[in-house]
């Protein structure tokens, strides 16, 4: 079994669809291994999107990260990885396939609903970040 690391974005949270994404995730056969809700402060959303640093979106990701409470989650399947950033759908919610999250729940490039780990190596990476090995059950 795999595991991946997603959050449910601030937007989205702020917007009552976090309901409605943990029952489509549960739906599409993802075990939730671990689930918090946080409220990141910009310095945490500038070190977990630390990849993007000279970006010119970088600011607005992070001050968008911090702008409220997200849920963050490990979420456990057979090809969990490919599987959640399948669900998930294109990073711009206007190049999203019908069906996926980004396309249901996100506005646009900037609040895109959800995140999900890319690779094992990001997937651990970005676990650590957020979780400590006893809250993950
Ligand atoms: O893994 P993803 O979230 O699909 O995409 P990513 O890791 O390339 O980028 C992380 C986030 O940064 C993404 O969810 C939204 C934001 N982002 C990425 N590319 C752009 C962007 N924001 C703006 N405004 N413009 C971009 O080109």
């Amino acid at each position: 079994m795999e595991k991946t690391f997603a959050i449910i974005k601030p937007d989205a949270v702020a917007a009552g669809y976090s309901g409605k994404i943990i029952d489509r995730i549960e739906k599409e056969g993802f075990k939730i291994v671990a689930m918090k809700k946080i409220w990141m402060t910009k310095k945490m959303a500038e070190g977990f999107y630390a990849v993007h640093k000279d970006k010119p979106f970088f600011n607005d990701l992070t001050t968008f990260m911090s702008s409220g409470p997200s849920i963050v989650m490990i979420l456990e399947k057979e090809n969990a990885i490919a599987d959640w950033r399948k669900l998930m759908g294109a990073t711009n919610p206007a190049n999203a396939e019908e069906g996926t999250l980004r396309k249901e729940f996100g506005k646009n490039i900037d609040n895109n609903a959800v995140h999900g780990s890319d690779a094992p190596e990001t997937a651990a990476q970005e676990t650590r970040y957020f979780f400590a090995d006893i809250e993950m059950v």
